[in-house]
């Protein structure tokens, strides 16, 4: 018997069919009808039907007059896998046929030319990723496409659209789209959030966004500004969030119907824009009580040119800190204070330790998450010297700080 091969095996008493995957232990896997996979160590196995060769004829892929073109990016993730049932195991396949065999109602949206930038996990992304990709955008657009959707593992999703946001200006809609379930599961969300992506990629939403399931069940989508989105939950389909603003809109399932929630740059209004220089010298800290202020030192020693603090409450720290605060900025660093609360604004002016961090040179993020604030300082002193960026630091740009804030407190209620 051989992988791909249904089978039928019999484990203390219990009988199981399924597909009879690869397995690297001595375990037997087999995948079930139910689209789950088991190990199991059986007393026997009898086959039930030899595996299927692999059909090779790929549909001709009808390319529809009069439908926007859409560039789908691949960087990895599971958005458009395919289960290969010789084997069972799930593959991320990516090329236009592909997307269209695996989610055939896509085709009736738009036409699709499909590129793989890279294929990695996304915790394997680096800004030097973000460059690339930023890149692979722009020539996208400039190429003449109507919308770019961005397939993208979800665990560092938010980073890469906030660094996408400042690196681009876009004439069009640049969505990004994962999955947290793999297509074989019978709860993937993979096709549901490709549908409501490309929805969003043909739409007039002509900003950096994800797009990803509203709530556990799946009856719509939500929209993100890419700068103001954070992935919340490990495991749940509704794992991503607007923090400090509203979803930019909302895409029922699975009519598909787009309904707007808060004010953006419509299709046509940018000017195509790649700015795509980052100064990696810049780190996050996260403020915990007692944390050593040698965490500052650090990186100032070695030359780092911007510092995120992810402070407590409205933006503080221990006292014990600010000596190490007032080093940096005096040697040029630029620090940026945040709030691990997440939700609301820093406000600095209340308390004796914010105004003793003012006076050693802090700059208030604002309503920023503290990795967008990470992100924005690499783009801003990468593009801008030192007082220019520093000013910018609290200025609206891409939407990554509201003027007042607001947005759903927590997991909102289903919209
Ligand atoms: N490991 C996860 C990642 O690549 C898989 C996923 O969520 O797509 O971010």
């Amino acid at each position: 018997m051989e992988e791909g091969d249904r089978v039928k095996a019999v484990c203390r008493g219990v009988v199981y069919e399924g597909i009879l995957m690869p397995s690297t232990s001595e375990y037997v896997v087999l995948k079930l009808d139910n689209g789950y996979n088991i190990g199991i160590r059986p007393e026997r196995v009898e086959l039930l039907e030899k595996r299927h060769p692999a059909s090779e004829e790929r549909r001709v892929l009808v390319r529809r007059e009069g439908l926007p073109e859409v560039s789908i990016l691949s960087t990895g993730g599971t958005i458009a896998s395919k289960v290969d049932y010789r084997t069972g195991a799930v593959s991320p396949k990516f090329d236009a046929q592909d997307i269209v065999e695996a989610i055939p109602e896509m085709g009736e949206l738009a036409n699709f030319n499909a590129r793989v930038v890279f294929s990695i996990l996304s915790e394997n992304m680096q800004p030097s990723h973000w460059v690339k990709l930023a890149s692979a955008v722009y020539e996208e657009i400039d190429g003449g496409a109507d919308g770019v959707l961005i397939a993208h593992g979800t665990d560092t999703m938010a980073y890469t659209a906030a660094a996408l946001s400042f690196m681009l200006c876009t004439p069009v809609p640049v969505v990004l789209v994962g999955a947290q379930r793999s297509a074989d599961r019978p709860s993937s969300d993979s096709a549901m959030n490709a549908l409501c992506a490309t929805r969003v990629a043909v739409s007039d939403i002509a900003e950096v966004s994800v797009v990803m399931h509203g709530t556990t069940s799946d009856d719509h989508c939500l929209v993100h500004r890419g700068c103001k989105v954070r992935k919340m939950h490990t495991s749940r389909r509704d794992a991503f969030r607007s923090i400090n603003a509203f979803p930019i809109a909302s895409v029922s399932y699975p009519e598909l119907e787009l309904k707007v929630l808060s004010s953006h740059r419509r299709r046509g209004e940018a000017k195509l824009e790649l700015h795509e220089r980052l100064e990696e010298r810049c780190a996050l800290i996260k403020y915990t009580p007692g944390a050593p202020s040698e965490l500052l030192d650090f990186y100032v020693d070695r030359g780092y040119r911007g510092i995120v603090i992810e402070g407590t409450g409205l933006g503080h720290v221990g006292s014990h800190w600010i000596p190490s605060i007032q080093r940096a900025t005096e040697e040029g660093v630029l620090v940026v204070i945040t709030s691990q609360c997440l939700f609301g604004r820093v406000c600095d002016r209340v308390y004796d330790n914010g105004r003793d961090m003012l006076r050693a040179g802090v700059i208030e993020g604002e309503d920023m998450l503290p990795e967008v604030a990470l992100v924005k300082l690499m783009w801003l002193l990468g593009n801008y010297p030192p007082e220019e960026a520093r000013r910018l630091v609290r200025m609206n740009l891409r939407g990554e700080i509201e003027e007042e804030t607001r947005g759903e407190w927590y997991f909102p209620q289903p919209l």
